[in-house]
């Protein structure tokens, strides 16, 4: 062979190489979520971020799993992501709006608000006509009650917030359809508005945050699926200097 066809053959073969690492990378593994900048919206050491749980995520290919959305701080709009990014040493006012149903817990330990300024949540429920008055709450029972729709818990920091749900068998059977639940279409739809606040850590780094309810429906033990991709329910929080 010719030093030029050897070379092309090299180059063809390198390249071949190279698309069957992006496929796995990008394909098979996924590719890694967006991450929702909130660096430039702190002041006086708070920053406001705003999430939404959903039954669905009919933005995506997996139109049947659930999700997290974090608002995009700059043009409001619900992404599909569940990486955000705040600063070191500030506290971070968290509303997460919970448009899923409820589900039992599998640990009851899971069912108590902790880390949160206060050890509490505060929360407002919505029935699909009136919001309610927020009220401050520390521990949920989801055998006793439906009560709990997802968890949010950052373990590195000791946090762990249960997402309140809807209660009553009438609101769950009437939850928003198409995710993000937005206006129009399902704003109205009945949900909770759970907000909380914590600090950051003063030492930079990512912080993995999850759900901790098995909600991977059809998966073995409910943790496949949306349990075990980025972007749905589990994420970064990037805590930056
Ligand atoms: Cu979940």
């Amino acid at each position: 062979m010719s030093l030029p066809a050897r070379v092309a053959t090299l180059v063809v073969a390198f390249l071949a190489v190279v698309a069957g690492v992006l496929w796995v990378v990008f394909d098979i593994i996924g590719a890694q979520p967006q991450t929702e900048n909130y660096m430039p919206y702190a002041q006086g050491g708070q920053v406001n971020v705003t999430m939404m749980t959903a039954a669905q995520t009919t933005v995506t290919n997996k139109p049947d799993w659930v999700t997290y959305f974090i608002q995009n701080p700059s043009t409001k709009q619900f992404d599909h992501t569940t990486y955000f990014a705040v600063p070191a040493n500030t506290t971070v006012n968290v509303t997460i709006l919970g448009y899923d149903g409820c589900t039992p817990l599998r640990n009851p330990l899971w069912g108590k608000v902790a880390g949160t300024t206060g050890n509490v949540e505060n929360v407002q429920y919505y029935n699909g006509k009136t919001l309610s008055a927020s009220q401050a709450l520390t521990t949920f029972n989801s055998w006793a009650n439906c009560a709990v729709q997802h968890t949010f818990a950052i373990p590195g920091l000791g946090l762990n917030v249960p997402i309140a749900s809807p209660t009553t068998v009438a609101e769950n059977n009437n939850l928003c359809g198409t995710s993000p639940c937005v206006a129009p279409a399902d704003a109205g739809s009945p949900h909770t508005v759970v907000k909380f606040s914590f600090k950051t850590p003063g030492t930079p780094g990512s912080y993995r945050w999850q759900c901790f309810v098995p909600c991977g429906l059809g998966y073995v033990d409910g943790n496949g699926g949306p349990m075990s991709t980025p972007g749905y329910m589990a994420g970064e929080m990037e805590v930056q200097a």
